[in-house]
């Protein structure tokens, strides 16, 4: 077989897969002088056994058992099926080494997007899904059917622990249940991981005694290597539920040590998706967000962002919705139109979607609207920005939410609450792009 001939090797349209192979769906976009055949074979080749040219083991019986296979192409979509032992169960990084290593940047496509992925059986249940889930979660914080309130305070960083932890006993007694560290705070010279935890948990006890309600710190505990599990281990030691991590910065691997550790510490993961959009925006080339929160949920985290579909970051409300659906479905039907994936999510527990990304008060009822109540809003500029300070946003914030439950309007609310009219005078009811 000549060299030219290597590629489309890989491309059978007759073929059928069977139930335990992981089937990709992907966007495609030729180079010139590549067909779609070929192409996509050279997709199915990169991301197996194959490379460039034949080589003499292509044709030994047990490497051909493991050769990925395109079997349907339909203009710029196509799917490929790859068997079982392609892949070492259990390990995540491996797993998108194939099906998202190499191949996106391959001269034989100008673009390349993973779409979505229908991960068989054996292989889902190589990993341990979220530990509590939502149920698990409303349970730990008695709150049985409304949204989490959860805060980041701002500016993102800069701030001492001290400052930190009082934004938290602001909020905390405003209303919010989870005070999350933003993205990019760790342990910096101005705030120290250590000092946070003490600092904010004091606050956080305290904020309890108040309203009798339960409140934790969402610390990210982004770090490298074992100091991942240490700052973890630390936050168990102040008896806070619950940890955070940069779940794309961390990586796969340092991410599900952390879930297996989070296991024995019987904490809370929240993931943060930050580094996403690197390669997710883009529609035509990279990996769809949907696919990261596939990944997220097997490796068992128990809430993701996912965008608000109406606030400053991108996201269609289309999009959004699509991966909250498939966050807390168990099974998901097969979307043609959009080239999605049957997906079968078997005793893998729910994860709590996170709606953030420039909410207000103003902004909750739609996005309750669209994403139902089984979901974290996370408000911080449109709590902090608050006219008169950061208590006054969290209860404008708290009591937008109870405003929704209630089957109230946010105007009529406000007549009660007037936090919640400052905040609507502010910033309305329109969205922050
Ligand atoms: C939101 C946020 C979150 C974004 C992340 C920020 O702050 O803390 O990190 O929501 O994006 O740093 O922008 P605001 P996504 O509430 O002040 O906007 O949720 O899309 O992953
Ligand atoms: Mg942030």
């Amino acid at each position: 077989m000549s060299f030219k001939e290597v590629y489309e090797n890989f491309v059978d349209l007759q073929y059928k897969p069977s139930k335990n192979e992981l089937v990709c769906s992907f966007y495609i976009e030729p180079a010139k002088g590549h067909s779609a055949k070929r192409a996509a074979g050279a997709v199915a080749a990169e991301s197996s056994v194959g490379t460039w040219t034949n080589v003499k083991g292509l044709g030994l019986k047990h490497v051909q058992k493991i050769a990925a296979t395109v079997f349907d192409i339909k203009g710029n979509w196509v799917k490929i099926a790859y068997p079982l032992n392609n892949f070492e169960l259990g390990n995540m990084s491996q797993i998108y080494s194939s099906i998202a290593g190499n191949i996106f940047g391959m001269k034989a496509v100008n673009n390349l997007r993973l779409v979505d992925v229908q991960w068989p059986a054996k292989l889902r249940n190589s990993f341990p899904g979220p530990q509590f889930g939502i149920k698990g979660m409303r349970k730990k914080f008695k709150i049985k059917k409304r949204p989490f309130l959860v805060c980041v305070p701002k500016p993102k960083v800069g701030m001492t622990s001290k400052e930190h932890a009082k934004i938290g006993w602001q909020v905390w007694t405003g209303g919010v249940d989870l005070l999350k560290d933003d993205e990019n705070l760790a342990s910096q010279p101005f705030n120290k991981f250590e000092n946070r935890v003490q600092e904010s948990m004091k606050q956080a006890h305290k904020a309890e005694h108040q309203t009798g309600e339960q409140k934790a710190g969402l610390f990210n505990v982004t770090a490298p290597g074992k100091e991942l599990y240490k700052r973890a281990s630390l936050v168990a030691k102040y008896n806070n539920p619950y940890v955070m991590v940069d779940l794309l910065t961390v990586g796969w691997s340092g991410v599900q040590g952390l879930r297996e550790h989070c296991q024995d510490l019987k904490l809370g993961l929240y993931a943060h998706r930050a580094f996403h959009a690197a390669f997710t925006r883009n529609p035509k080339h990279g990996v769809s967000m949907l696919v990261v929160a596939e990944t997220a949920r097997l490796i068992g985290v128990d809430n993701i962002h996912i965008g608000t579909g109406v606030g400053k970051l991108v996201g269609s409300k289309k999009e959004v919705k699509t991966i909250q659906e498939n966050s807390v479905r168990q099974k998901i039907r097969e979307n043609k139109t959009e080239h999605l994936l049957k997906t079968e999510w078997g005793n893998i527990k729910p994860v709590i979607p996170v709606s953030s990304g420039g909410l207000h008060p103003g902004s909750v009822p739609e996005v309750m609207s669209f994403l139902g109540k089984d979901i974290g809003i996370q408000i911080g500029g449109g709590i902090h920005g608050h006219p008169n300070g950061s208590h006054d946003g969290a209860v404008a914030a708290r009591s937008a939410v109870e405003a929704v439950m209630q089957g109230k309007s946010l105007k009529e609310k406000a007549k009660q609450i007037p936090e919640l009219r400052v905040a609507l005078e502010t910033w309305g009811y329109k969205h922050i792009k």
